[in-house]
């Protein structure tokens, strides 16, 4: 401000008409219900960090931006709303960008705005303060990148942004502000008059009858269907519609990770510990908001069976369809019209699912479930994955409203398949990357926007990406119990390495004590050596609200190589393992 003001000196009386970068910014956001920004102050927007701020916009100040970003991209998942990201030019700009590109892979609406050099000299390659042509090279990651080079467009390319952050296929969009912009005077009256608010930011899209037709002829015919749920179902809100599909049409479903607990986990028809045979069995299979990527073994192969399948797929992004495998019957339009035109076409009517296909999978599944509880039950000191999960999975039973939060390997691989879900929205993780680093700014984003009670569940390595925002989980005092599954390392802490000094590549040091980090921002930590300590430090922790760290002991020797994705190691002739 000071800086501003410097810039364009005014006295009092000339300046009342008018306006400037820095509040139409603010003013634009306000408009359009922006209210909480996720970033890292410095030049060029640390004024108008404190201005927001002042002007009742909640802004959340990180230590590092790319959890900033996680934070924004989770946000924008969670409440259908861009989230916002702020940072300072070129290093600030480059370390949110990686969260920029995941809130695009994932589908997760999100605006990364960040303040830049002088156009004249980074154009010119003059070596401006942190020079760099940021909207290039934020162009191919996003979906969408636009600079604001005069404050009467603050108001238009705000709405650009907010419109292609939602609109259709969500993703991430890039907002470039040059420092010279917040600075920049204008008539108050026509500031004004230039904001704009969007109309409509994701307008429905219908899908055509002729698709929900031939969608319900497929399923009708099908003799072992399935529905998989992605977390484009999730994101969809469409909650109630979802549930009349699947109740309606009484098809086993799978919800993807973070579509767990748009159905209950423990739901009757949930195929969820019946994986492996319902991809494998399934005639036909409806995709919704789901893709056919890595994580469901592009359709094909080895996963999904000799059974020749019909995929019907329900997305709002057309050129999802075929991606991978033809897909007989596409639905293209937007989840909770597609679902609601689907329960609408399949009127009163419908026949259940053949029974002697739903009974099997019914039957899979208690098999599978019988076989995992003790297991979930063990008292083991040390502790090893499942006797830890057997308590958090409880914990999660009890308290079906807090979010959790959950990253690394068999951390992560095995938690997913533990702990059931029983609410829309409840689960946040890796993603479609499976990232390493979204853990500390998910959490805090999902109390932020929520207001519910956080658990993160977090591998020792996944941790590490994100730690040093316990700091700022303190300073906000939210209520974020983090629980770290400490194996000494990354899969396992038992790796040597027998040809020199150094410490093997995936272990760290031996014996670590997270909960000290914690403690030293005022926050409890807990040191946790048996399921039983697990349990009650959690439960303190859940009902204190208070920032919590608790260190989980976990065998060192427990994990395996890369959780449950170790096929997908590279491996060579040469090298017998
Ligand atoms: C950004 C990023 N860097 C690196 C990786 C590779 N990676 C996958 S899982 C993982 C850590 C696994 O260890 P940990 O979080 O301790 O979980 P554990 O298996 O030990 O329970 C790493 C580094 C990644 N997925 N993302
Ligand atoms: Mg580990």
């Amino acid at each position: 401000m000071a800086d501003a003001a410097l810039k364009n000196p005014a006295t009092a009386e000339d300046t009342q008409d008018l306006t400037d970068g820095f509040s139409l910014l603010i003013d634009a956001l306000k408009l359009n219900g922006l209210t909480t920004i996720y970033g890292v102050p410095g030049i060029p927007i640390t004024d108008f960090g404190r201005m927001a701020q002042a002007a009742g916009i909640r802004v959340l100040s990180f230590r590092h931006e790319q959890n900033a970003g996680y934070a924004a991209a989770i946000a924008g998942f969670l409440t259908k709303k861009p989230g916002v990201c702020l940072t300072v030019s070129a290093p600030g700009f480059l370390n949110g960008l990686t969260a920029l590109a995941h809130a695009t892979t994932n589908c997760f609406p999100m605006i990364l705005m960040s303040g830049s050099s002088e156009r004249e000299i980074v154009d010119l390659q003059q070596g401006d303060y942190e020079e760099m042509d940021q909207l290039a090279i934020a162009k191919p990651l996003c979906k969408a990148a636009y600079r604001v080079l005069h404050a009467q467009d603050i108001g238009i390319g705000l709405a650009r942004a907010i419109r292609a952050a939602v609109s259709g296929r969500p993703g991430g969009v890039y907002l470039d502000l040059p420092a010279k912009l917040f600075g920049q005077v204008m008539s108050a009256d026509a500031g004004r008059k230039s904001l704009v608010k969007v109309v409509d930011a994701a307008p429905a899209q219908i899908p055509a009858p002729a698709a929900i037709k031939r969608a319900l002829e497929v399923l009708k015919a099908a003799k072992r269907p399935l529905i998989i749920l992605g977390k484009g179902a999730a994101y969809a809100q469409a909650d109630d519609a979802i549930r009349a599909l699947v109740e309606k049409s009484g098809v086993p479903f799978l919800p993807m990770s973070m579509a767990k607990g748009l159905l209950p986990d423990t739901h009757a028809q949930c195929a969820g510990a019946a994986r492996s045979t319902v991809l494998k069995d399934s005639d036909v299979v409806m995709l919704i908001g789901a893709r056919l990527n890595w994580l469901l073994s592009h359709g094909r192969g080895r996963t999904w069976g000799d059974a020749p399948k019909k995929f019907i797929q329900v997305d709002i992004e057309p050129k999802e369809i075929d991606s991978n495998v033809g897909i007989a019957a596409p639905v293209v339009g937007d989840i909770g019209s597609c679902t609601a035109a689907l329960v609408e076409a399949m009127g009163s009517g419908w026949p259940a699912a053949p029974s002697d296909w739903t009974g099997a999978v019914k039957a899979k599944r208690e098999e599978n479930v019988a076989k995992m509880a003790p297991r979930l039950m063990n008292n083991n000191a040390p502790m090893d994955y499942h006797g830890a999960l057997g308590v958090l999975r409880t914990i999660v039973k009890e308290r079906p409203d807090a979010i959790l939060v959950n990253e690394g390997a068999n951390t992560l691989d095995l938690a997913r398949g533990v702990i059931d879900m029983y609410k829309p929205r409840k689960r946040l993780d890796v993603g479609t990357w499976g990232v390493m680093g979204i853990g500390m700014g998910s959490a805090i984003a999902a109390a932020v926007e929520t207001g519910n009670p956080v658990l993160a569940v977090e591998g020792d390595s996944a941790f590490g990406f994100s730690g040093m925002e316990v700091e700022t989980v303190c300073r906000y005092n939210l209520p974020v119990c983090v629980v770290v599954f400490n194996n000494d390392g990354i899969y396992r802490g038992t790796d040597v390495n027998k040809t020199g000094s150094d410490p093997a590549t995936t272990v760290f040091v031996k014996g670590s004590r997270y909960d000290r980090m914690m403690e030293a921002f005022g926050g409890a930590g807990v040191n946790a050596t048996t399921p039983d300590e697990l349990r009650r430090s959690v439960n303190a922790a859940m009902d204190s609200g208070k920032p919590t760290l608790i260190n989980a002991v976990i065998d060192p020797a427990a994990g395996s190589e890369s959780g449950r994705i170790g096929n997908l190691n590279p491996q060579s002739k040469l090298r017998k393992k």
